[in-house]
């Protein structure tokens, strides 16, 4: 196993929960930071500390007493919690990021992962396979705060050399720890409702199409991105990726396969004009060709699967 102490910020959240314990599988040490507790498997599988990245003596203070070498640094507020609050979502998404990438390249930390996300395309991209490399111009705060993180990312790489990697996930999928106060999260809430209720309210419209993604491929995602080899590495802002893409009457028919009485009803509210600023669907060519990048789930496999968790 290698040696390399590993750091993630966000370790509680949706990604930060599953990615930690995936981690440990490859680690010695893994030392999971948040602001809020961890779920159980990651408190009882390793080190946890209650860290804000807005403090940068604290995190300095994390980075030397383990003596970290990697950083996944995940802590962000997403973007429907960040149309209600944008100050705090520039401050924590943008100060955060800064603290980050600083304390990394003054501490020798050797490779650093920050997620961006297809919000940092916007009304103005093209809707359809949105390419690697076109028109940007996102409208929501989450966006605008990705789409300059990814510049600090790509700056950080060019003009100091740090060896930092990124993707821009899609809407993510996953039943081991709640949404993070997402557009997409109705993706994810869908499934609990169903199993509990059989019925579910949407936020969104019926035909509102966005790229998504199971929890599983996103960590094989970042796990292979992480073990390239830096010469593969063409992209240092973000990297699009991609796997499936579904409107919410099609996961709801997806689910009525499994629960025939499932209904589902529409009451858009102001996440819909979020969602409708993104794009359809993602090209993801250019992953696919750095580090072989490739899908595993689809609808139905992902429908299956989320289901046979939550029921047991
Ligand atoms: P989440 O909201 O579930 O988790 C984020 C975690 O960060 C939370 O546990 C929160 O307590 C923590 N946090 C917030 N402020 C902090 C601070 N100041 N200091 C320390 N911790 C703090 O979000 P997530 O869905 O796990 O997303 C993780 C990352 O992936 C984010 O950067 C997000 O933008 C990105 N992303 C997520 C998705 C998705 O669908 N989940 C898609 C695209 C990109
Ligand atoms: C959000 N789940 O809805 C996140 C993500 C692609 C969307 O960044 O804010």
């Amino acid at each position: 196993m290698p040696q390399d102490a590993v750091l993630v910020i966000g370790a509680s959240g949706q990604i930060g929960s599953e990615l930690t314990l995936e981690l440990r599988k490859h680690y010695t040490t893994v030392v999971a930071a948040d602001l809020k507790n961890p779920i159980p498997e990651v408190a009882d599988s390793g080190p946890f500390l209650r860290l804000d990245v807005l403090n940068r003596s604290g995190l300095a203070d994390c980075i030397s007493r383990y003596r970290i070498n990697q950083i996944y640094h995940l802590a962000a507020i997403l973007s429907a919690t960040g149309e209600k609050n944008p100050e705090l979502a520039w401050r924590v998404n943008m100060k955060g990021l800064r603290n980050v990438l600083d304390c990394s390249l003054q501490m020798n930390v050797q490779k650093l992962f920050w997620p961006s996300t297809i919000a940092v395309f916007g009304p103005n991209s093209p809707k359809q396979r949105t390419p690697q490399w076109t028109v940007m111009e996102p409208n929501t705060i989450y966006g605008i705060s990705k789409l300059a993180g990814e510049r600090w990312c790509d700056y950080y790489f060019q003009k100091k050399n740090l060896d930092v990697r990124s993707l821009r996930y899609p809407g993510l999928i996953s039943y081991k720890a709640p949404g993070g106060g997402g557009t997409t999260d109705y993706a994810i809430d869908i499934f609990f409702e169903a199993v509990r209720h059989r019925r579910f309210t949407c936020f969104l419209k019926a035909d509102t199409r966005l790229p998504m993604m199971y929890m599983p491929d996103a960590i094989r995602a970042t796990l292979l991105l992480m073990e390239a080899p830096a010469d593969r590495i063409t992209v240092r802002s973000s990297y699009n990726i991609a796997a499936i893409d579904f409107t919410p009457a099609e996961i709801a028919e997806a689910i009525r396969k499994h629960i025939a009485d499932f209904v589902i009803d529409y009451q858009p509210d102001f996440r819909q004009q979020i969602a409708e600023s993104w794009p359809e669907s993602i090209d993801d060519s250019v992953a696919r060709r750095d580090w072989g990048w490739m899908p595993s789930y689809n609808l139905e496999a992902l429908t299956t699967d989320m289901l046979a968790h939550i029921a047991a």
